[in-house]
């Protein structure tokens, strides 16, 4: 996988808001907030996108929705959220690392935009 930005907020080579990490993601504020809480949760193995995991990365996805909801709680949001994955260019994916958007903090719509 292509080096990207969030590989560098990994290796701490570009400042970022960390909410959360472990041994398996990290959790930033997103630059360009889209709601009050607007956290990304990315896996620290590199992965492109949603549609290039297997099997063997289950334990992973699982990790991250779980870190989901535990960030949900402590930013106090876990009664109303929203989790995006923007699978590929034509769905938004700007950043080629996988991460999931959380956001709360406001209403949201259905459907999504
Ligand atoms: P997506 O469009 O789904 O690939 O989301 C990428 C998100 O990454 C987008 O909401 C903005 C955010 N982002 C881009 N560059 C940076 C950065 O340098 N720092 C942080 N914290 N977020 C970034």
């Amino acid at each position: 996988m292509a080096d990207t930005l969030f590989s560098r907020i990994i290796r701490r080579e570009i400042q970022a808001d960390i909410v959360f990490e472990d041994e398996t993601c990290l959790a930033f504020r997103d630059i360009n907030p889209q709601a009050p809480v607007h956290i990304l949760i990315i896996p620290k193995t590199p992965l492109t996108r949603l549609t290039d995991a297997g099997e063997q990365d289950a334990g992973l996805l699982g990790k991250l929705l779980l870190a989901a909801n535990r960030i949900a709680t402590e930013q106090g949001i876990a009664d109303a959220f929203r989790i995006v994955v923007n699978n590929g260019a034509g769905a938004g994916q700007s950043v080629f690392h996988l991460h999931l958007h959380l956001l709360g903090g406001r209403s949201f719509t259905w459907p999504p935009g």
